[in-house]
């Protein structure tokens, strides 16, 4: 049987735009709407019939309009809902915007440094998807650097920062200096007595070795680490993880109320029970491998 050429659709333009990933194909109907490299990848937007304008890099999924929120509300809120204090927050990567605008809805926050790498990303996200960043661009708070998040945090005082988070792409390319231990100890460095560290850990199923491998290191690194799973069903598998870290305990499982009050009326996914039950959600086979130690 061949796969139809163009999807069922009232858009005759319409095309599969597709990430293939390890013999799967993860598709959305729509149409390329800007494409180009910039120095550092491939970025392409998207509009789609099911999700609305989306965004790959490198022909990997990143991003779209109507399924942002489960992605973005999940790094974000457990870090932010945990930490001692979170007037300080750094997110490395993140062009799109999502992760600053569900950062900057904890009214604790009093800055927030974003470091991207690619400016091109950016610019397209803040042209294109202006909805994903939202207010986050004009907030007083937001303060975005265009450069290498890794060297941002080699260079970071120690103690800066209450929580960092990386929004990062898949471990190859820009992104791949994101997963080392090098990187992780500068993470820890940086963060204040009382901090949490956030960051994607990729797909359990599609991405296997490298979810377990990262929480595995996390763990030796901070000495408290947990994953926590849910859903991006553009992504390969659909089936995601990010895993939190903290040196003082594991307080990134437990929402502090009040913090919690005040931003889970405006979310789509995250809530302090379903928080509770995505960190309960391991799959044997990975609490197996963890507990194997490597
Ligand atoms: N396989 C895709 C991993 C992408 C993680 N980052 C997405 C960026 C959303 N702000």
């Amino acid at each position: 049987m061949s796969t139809p050429p163009v999807p069922a659709s009232n858009d005759p333009s319409a095309q599969w735009v597709d990430e293939i990933f390890d013999g799967v194909r993860y598709g959305l109907a729509g149409r390329v709407i800007a494409e180009q490299h910039s120095p550092f990848q491939r970025v392409t937007i998207i509009e789609s019939e099911r999700y609305g304008k989306g965004l790959l890099l490198d022909g990997c999924w990143m991003t779209a309009e109507r399924q942002e929120r489960h992605y973005h509300e999940a790094l974000v809120h457990p870090a932010l809902c945990g930490a001692a204090q979170v007037e300080r927050v750094l997110v490395i990567g993140g062009g799109d915007g999502g992760t600053a605008r569900e950062c900057l809805r904890h009214a604790g926050v009093q800055h927030l440094d974003m470091v991207e790498i690619d400016g091109l990303v950016v610019e397209w996200s803040q042209q294109l998807l202006p909805g994903i960043g939202g207010s986050a661009w004009s907030d007083p708070r937001f303060q975005l650097t265009v450069g290498d998040g890794i060297a941002w945090v080699r260079e970071a005082e120690a103690a800066s920062y209450d929580v960092v988070i990386v929004d990062g792409s898949d471990p190859a390319g820009p992104a791949e200096g994101l997963f080392n231990r090098a990187f992780f100890e500068h993470c820890r460095r940086i963060l204040r007595p009382g901090g949490v560290f956030a960051t994607q850990s990729e797909s359990p199923e599609a991405f296997r070795e490298v979810h377990i491998a990262t929480v595995r290191l996390l763990r030796e690194v901070f000495g408290h680490a947990d994953p926590l799973y849910g859903w991006v069903p553009m992504y390969p598998s659909g089936w995601w993880s990010w895993t939190f870290a903290a040196v003082d305990g594991p307080r990134y499982r437990d929402a502090q109320p009040e913090r919690a009050a005040g931003v889970a009326a405006g979310c789509e996914i995250w809530s302090p029970r379903w928080q509770s039950g995505a960190f309960e959600a391991v799959p044997a086979f990975v609490e197996r491998a963890l507990a194997d130690g490597g």
